[in-house]
């Protein structure tokens, strides 16, 4: 996807990306070059201290042009030399500043000498309240799937901090001659769905197995942009289960599809003794953000 959106670029970009090449090779290669007239590889520190002490990531390229989603500029140059970005991922793509929903990185890049010529790989998250120089892994551990497949992965999340809106993630990979490749992904910080109301009716209930309880939760979708993946009652103080789902879809109490009013039946089991019961309420999005809230359901004696 990421692949055709580079293809699928206006000229305009392209125009900006042919630019930024050339800013790139003027500041890439004359450190390639005295790294090679010097006859030895970098070494992983060198690496890194020259993408920490490189105002190029954060200020020329910052300043040059807005990028957009992805494209990656050694697409565009054509040597040999020079590691390749084939695609950077932030999942998911819509996160809430709440410091805590996992955002997982991705990016999978090459090298023409293979692998193991890759020095490292960073990212730039100080959009979303993180270090500016952040590494990636790809050695299977820390939210990283598969060792050494070339797929570098780091886990984060948006700090409280950030302000809602798009962010750009920059990720530079650099491999032992020094060379190095961008790109950079984005990701949209939004305010989580809402529970702003959950109820029962009625609101007290006799267990004697033959009364049902209705839930009605309102969920508010702020942005209108996340995804609800499901909204659920933890039961498990009425005696049933831990995820009962509601539904929007209209029909079995449901009284309106597709008004963020999700609804459910519960039968309440027979034997349980008069208590009040504070039941949990949750809202889930399938970017992992959540609400949560509690209903109180009073069991009574016949
Ligand atoms: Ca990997
Ligand atoms: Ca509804």
């Amino acid at each position: 996807m990421m692949r055709n959106g580079i293809l699928s670029g206006n000229i305009f970009k392209l125009a900006l990306a042919v630019v930024l090449a050339a800013v790139m090779l003027t500041a890439v290669f004359p450190f390639a070059a005295s790294a090679a007239e010097q006859k030895k590889y970098l070494t992983k520190g060198d690496a890194v201290a020259f993408l920490t002490a490189s105002d190029f990531l954060k200020n020329k390229i910052g300043a040059l042009l807005s990028w957009t989603i992805g494209y990656d500029i050694s697409k565009v140059n054509r040597a040999k030399v020079v590691p390749v970005i084939n695609y950077i991922l932030a999942i998911p793509r819509k996160a809430p500043p709440d410091g805590r929903t996992i955002i997982e990185l991705q990016a999978s890049v090459d090298d023409p000498g293979g692998l193991v010529n890759i020095q490292g790989v960073r990212a730039d998250l100080s959009e979303i309240g993180k270090l500016s120089n952040m590494m990636l892994v790809d050695n299977g551990l820390w939210g990283d799937a598969k060792a050494e497949d070339g797929i570098f992965t780091i886990q984060t999340n948006v700090s409280l901090s950030v302000s809602l809106g798009e962010k750009e993630v920059a990720v530079a990979v650099a491999n032992q001659k020094g060379w190095v490749a961008m790109g950079k992904t984005s990701l949209l910080v939004l305010n989580p769905p809402k529970i702003i109301s959950a109820k029962v009716e009625p609101m007290s209930v006799v267990a004697d197995g033959k009364h049902e309880i209705l839930f009605k939760v309102q969920i508010e979708d702020p942005e209108g942009k996340y995804e609800i993946k499901r909204v659920f009652a933890n039961l498990q103080g009425l005696g049933a289960g831990n995820v009962t789902l509601f539904s929007d879809e209209g029909g079995n109490g449901d009284e309106i599809a597709g008004d963020f009013v999700y609804s459910g039946r519960v039968l309440i089991p027979a034997g349980i003794s008069p208590k009040t019961v504070e039941v949990p309420v949750y809202a889930e999005t399938h970017s992992g953000a959540a609400d949560f809230s509690k209903v109180k359901i009073k069991i009574v004696a016949k």
